[in-house]
């Protein structure tokens, strides 16, 4: 588990999940450089994540501008390391929703016409990413499935919204996925998605009330060997959805009792030569929410088939 290191976190008010000593998780506070532990607090509602969120945005802010915080007690960053901030919410993705990514989309792809047609319409594309307990926190392996041939991070502001479906916090996000199976087949787009540690959320959840989203850039470095190998950089001010109108529609007919991360689709692309190796290091920030960094492992795959008796008569 990756130490907790304070270079990397929102300049703003957000809510962290941190792994003591012995083992068990606390939710925290970061506030005027302090790690408060809300775990310490009298109201139950402050110690997780799932319990806040089942409450409306007004109580939630209520809860955590309270001054009287301050006065719990605060951790010791050193001997802590970092958990994602998600307890049992579900991470979903929304895709097309800049330029860029339809552009990337249509080159890599077999069939091309689905991801003009979403980009324009009023229905957004969104598909389910991981478990809460699957997210890969910060510092640890972001994975690449064996079985494929292109694989690329992406970069994303992750929203995370509370179970009526406001929007509570912003984090960055990978949403790390295989262009050659997306390639081949829209259809595949879940195992392009969804395998083991393809998610990553973090550092921390920075409370959306103190954040004012439009010109902030989104920045992914990868590294290999300790050299960059590709730099990108790109603006929220392109995204052709509100992130607020995307969790409405998750929510529309679908009930989160403990509210729901988004991973709000991506803008930056690699070049179609680019595909990440084992060791990769991966930053991804959005400014002024903080720095993601996680380590590019392999997925085994095991081999396992389902061939189709029409091809094999
Ligand atoms: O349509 C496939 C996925 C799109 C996506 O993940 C994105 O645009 O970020
Ligand atoms: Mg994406």
């Amino acid at each position: 588990m990756a130490r907790v290191d304070l270079r990397s976190l929102p300049d703003t008010p957000a809510l962290a999940r941190v792994v003591l000593p012995d083992g068990r998780a606390r939710l925290v506070l970061l506030r005027s450089g302090r790690l408060t532990d809300l775990g310490a607090a009298a109201d139950a509602r402050l110690g997780s994540l799932d319990r806040l969120m089942a409450e409306p945005l007004t109580t939630i802010r209520r809860l955590l501008d309270d001054d009287a915080l301050l006065a719990l007690p605060s951790l010791d960053p050193a001997g802590l390391a970092w958990a994602a901030p998600v307890e049992s919410q579900e991470v979903w993705g929304a895709g097309i929703t800049y330029l860029r990514s339809r552009e990337a989309r249509m080159e890599e792809a077999i069939v091309r016409d689905v991801y003009a047609l979403v980009y324009e319409a009023d229905r957004p594309e969104l598909f389910f990413k991981a478990a809460g307990w699957r997210v890969v926190p910060w510092g640890g392996e972001i994975g690449m499935r064996s079985d494929s041939i292109w694989d690329v991070p992406e970069p994303e502001l992750a929203v995370l919204a509370n179970s009526r479906g406001e929007v509570v916090a912003y984090s960055p996000g990978n949403d790390m996925s295989s262009r050659s199976i997306e390639g081949e087949n829209p259809l595949y787009l879940p195992q392009a998605k969804v395998y083991d540690s393809s998610c990553s959320i973090g550092p921390a959840a920075a409370l959306a009330w103190h954040v004012a989203l439009p010109g902030r850039s989104v920045r992914l470095v990868i590294e290999r060997e300790g050299l960059p190998v590709f730099e990108g950089r790109s603006s929220l001010d392109d995204m052709v959805r509100d992130p607020a109108d995307l969790l409405r529609v998750l929510g529309a007919a679908y009930t989160l009792p403990v509210g729901a991360w988004m991973l709000t689709g991506t803008s930056i692309v690699p070049p179609p030569e680019f595909t990440t190796r084992p060791g990769d290091a991966i930053r991804i920030s959005v400014e002024g929410l903080g720095e993601l960094r996680n380590t590019v492992r392999l997925v085994q795959h095991s081999g396992a088939t389902a061939l189709s008796r029409v091809r094999h008569v």
